[in-house]
């Protein structure tokens, strides 16, 4: 019997049940709604999935809609997996933090062909094999998101996160259409499946064009707009959005025979019902591995997703568990990453921006252009120094470059194409409040002098003094800042705690609840630990690290403030600028107003205990130690692990050179740990962290 005869067969029993309701049994029914439900799915993976629908539009339409007729018609009918709830459900009000059963790993990467026959050369050296076959697929850039199902039901989906906890999402994957809701085939009692979200090339450029007419805002590329929807709490919002998953892995539970290669793995997935993409390749060694990177670079602008690289694994699962894992990644795999895009565009002219500390950075403003999937108008050059070494122009054809989210760069400009071109000046005022422009450092920097006087310097001040790890002011963000500023309601931090609800829900977007809420947030800062207040004051090059140091080993404001320059200079994390910096801002008189107002208005600094030197114990692994930490961790937060080890004694520096003693690799380590291991640096992962912290506190 053909589909057509199938679906004939299928309305006349429906109708028959619809028709004489009273006469059909419970069972009757709840085998026909199981049948439709079942055929529904299948036609949602024949359209969805497989790209070959399996019925017309109009009979699915018919059957969608009988399948809904019985759903509110037999109440007792369970729909909660019926594709009927792929519309979305109830709106949240947040979602749920939720652990993870198996940690979602980051990957190792690599960026030329020497990584990748580096890659090769260990895992040869680790299985003894010289010809090592590797699966091979495209790295999707969407979102990372993990799909738990139990007895073949969708039972819960998690984002990635940090990848030992995500949000809870489940409602918007529910509404995701190549998403199963029940596994086919032979899916294991329970299952975890892995893949990326995104939304393919054509389907954004119909989001937008929709948008644009509804005028609404764009978005930036196909990953932000995924990344978005996912993170909706009205599922119907997120069942509106083209989303689409494409799986590439199984977080292994009990109950799953593991076959023999990587590549089984994935025709397991795909035989659940499973998108997988179609680029799935196997591989012998070095040469196939880079032989499938020429490959995919060539048809990477026809995929209909966007990708930001490659993914090698081995695809032996046993050689997989010999290679085993460090730092949180898997040894047996390889994201080999694109080099950032480059194009061309035209510099229309330059601005001048003004920091938090004054010092002035040239901006060119851009013929826009797109790059690495967003519209890009504006680039920095950084200084008059860079300027002058790549000789460019306003006016000038020049290459630009955008990698990852960093702000986009000039690189270099094209001169034949040089014609009516200006030489880029910097000016002697500054262009917001005209004060005087002092040049440092033969024309590396230059500063605008106007201090608290100039608007600029003022907005990036409130924003710092505002931000996460300084007063933590909830709600106050930049564009609130900005009409504060503009507005004269806000010259100085200490007019933050003064504002009131009549100051604030005169500011556009600014309502009276969430004026209320901001008014609530203000009051809550003013509850400071030392070290952040003395990091919000922004003084200059005095950063996070250093303002814990300097709480720590002087404990109060006065203290601080006191120091004299050998004093400061003796602490771990202050060098001889940061010393001279804050000498000259504590003699400034303005400065010192400033932190005397804040006080006043009821800032209640919470000092910490003090820390000696003598109280460390110096044979403890970390003393006198330069460590350098990265990646992220289970069991402690980045500053917090900081902190520990800075209470041992070691000085924690950001980047690794020849003078770090050891790497605290967390999971995602990156280019830090390839670093580390190129310089034979200590590497220790969080386990072995854990027993030497362990060792120390017995
Ligand atoms: O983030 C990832 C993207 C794609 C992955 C991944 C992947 O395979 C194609 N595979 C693994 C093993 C991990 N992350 C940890």
């Amino acid at each position: 019997m053909n589909i057509k005869d199938d679906v004939e067969k299928l309305k006349r029993k429906l109708e028959h049940v619809i028709a004489d309701s009273k006469m059909s049994s419970e069972l009757e029914v709840q085998t026909i709604y199981h049948e439709l439900s079942q055929f529904i799915h299948n036609c949602n993976y024949y359209y969805h999935t497989l790209d070959k629908p399996l019925v017309s539009d109009r009979d699915y339409d018919e059957l969608y809609h009988l399948l809904k007729n019985l759903e509110e018609r037999f109440l007792f009918l369970d729909s909660t997996h019926s594709p009927t709830t792929r519309v979305g459900a109830k709106v949240l009000s947040s979602f749920n933090v939720v652990k993870h059963k198996l940690q979602m790993l980051s990957l190792s990467n690599g960026f030329s062909e020497e990584d990748i026959k580096a890659f090769d050369k260990r895992l040869q050296d680790l299985t003894g094999i010289s010809d090592l076959q590797y699966e091979c697929e495209p790295k999707l850039d969407g979102l990372a998101i993990s799909i738990h199902y139990q007895d073949g039901k969708l039972l819960y989906a998690l984002t990635r996160g940090d990848g030992t906890e995500g949000e809870e999402v489940t409602e918007n994957v529910k509404t995701i259409r190549n998403v199963p809701l029940v596994l086919s085939g032979n899916a294991p009692r329970y299952v975890e499946v892995r893949g990326e979200i995104v939304i393919n090339k054509a389907d954004f450029l119909s989001l937008n064009q929709q948008s644009e007419k509804k005028g609404q805002k764009l978005f930036a590329n196909p990953r932000n707009a995924a990344a978005g929807s996912i993170r909706q709490l009205d599922s119907k919002i997120a069942a509106k959005r083209p989303l689409k998953l494409y799986a590439y892995g199984i977080g292994v539970h009990e109950g799953y025979a593991v076959p023999n290669t990587q590549y089984q793995m994935m025709q397991d997935v795909h035989s659940w019902g499973f998108q997988i993409t179609n680029e799935v390749e196997v591989v012998s060694g070095a040469k196939g591995l880079i032989a499938y990177y020429n490959k995919l670079s060539h048809i990477r602008a026809d995929l209909p997703y966007d990708i930001d690289g490659l993914v090698y694994k081995l695809n032996e699962i046993s050689k997989q568990q010999e290679a085993g894992f460090i730092a949180k990644a898997p040894r047996w795999a390889l994201a080999h990453k694109f080099p950032a895009e480059e194009v061309e565009t035209e510099i229309e002219r330059v601005d001048f921006q003004i920091g938090r500390t004054g010092a002035i950075t040239p901006v060119a403003r851009l013929k826009p252009v797109a790059v690495g999937g967003v519209i890009v108008s504006n680039a920095t050059l950084h200084n008059m120094d860079e300027i002058k070494r790549k000789d460019v122009h306003i006016g000038d054809r020049v290459i630009i470059r955008r990698a990852g989210d960093v702000i986009p760069e000039v690189v270099r400009p094209l001169p034949q194409y040089r014609r009516n071109t200006t030489s880029i000046v910097m000016p002697e005022n500054c262009p917001v409040c005209h004060s005087k422009i002092e040049i440092i450092n033969d024309q590396a920097v230059a500063r605008c002098t106007g201090d608290w006087l100039c608007k600029a310097q003022t907005k990036e001040r409130i924003k710092h003094f505002a931000s996460r790890k300084a007063a933590d002011i909830d709600g106050l963000g930049d564009k609130i800042i900005e009409q504060l500023v503009d507005k004269e309601l806000v010259k100085l931090p200490d007019d933050l705690y003064q504002l009131t609800l009549t100051d604030l829900v005169q500011l556009e977007r600014m309502a009276r609840k969430s004026s209320l809420n901001l008014l609530a947030s203000i009051a809550s800062s003013k509850k400071l630990d030392l070290a952040r207040f003395i990091y919000a004051i922004g003084i200059r090059d005095i950063g996070e690290v250093s303002s814990k140091a300097l709480a720590l080993h002087f404990g109060s404001l006065e203290n601080i403030a006191s120091a004299n320059f050998d004093a400061l200079i003796s602490i771990n994390d202050i060098g001889e600028v940061m010393a001279k910096n804050l000498i000259e801002f504590w003699q400034n008189q303005n400065n010192q107003d400033m932190v005397k107002r804040l006080l006043e208005c009821g800032i209640e600094l919470i000092n910490p205990e003090v820390q000696t030197v003598s109280q460390i114990d110096e044979d403890n692994p970390f003393f006198n130690k330069t460590l350098v930490i990265t990646g992220s961790f289970n069991d402690f937060s980045r500053d917090k692990l900081k902190e520990k080890l800075q209470s041992y004694g070691a000085k924690c520096v950001g980047s690794v050179s020849k003078k770090t003693d050891m790497l605290i690799a967390g999971d995602k380590a990156g280019s830090k740990l390839e670093k580390a291991q190129s310089l034979n640096i200590k590497i220790i992962d969080e386990r072995e962290l854990s027993v030497l912290l362990n060792n120390e506190s017995k």
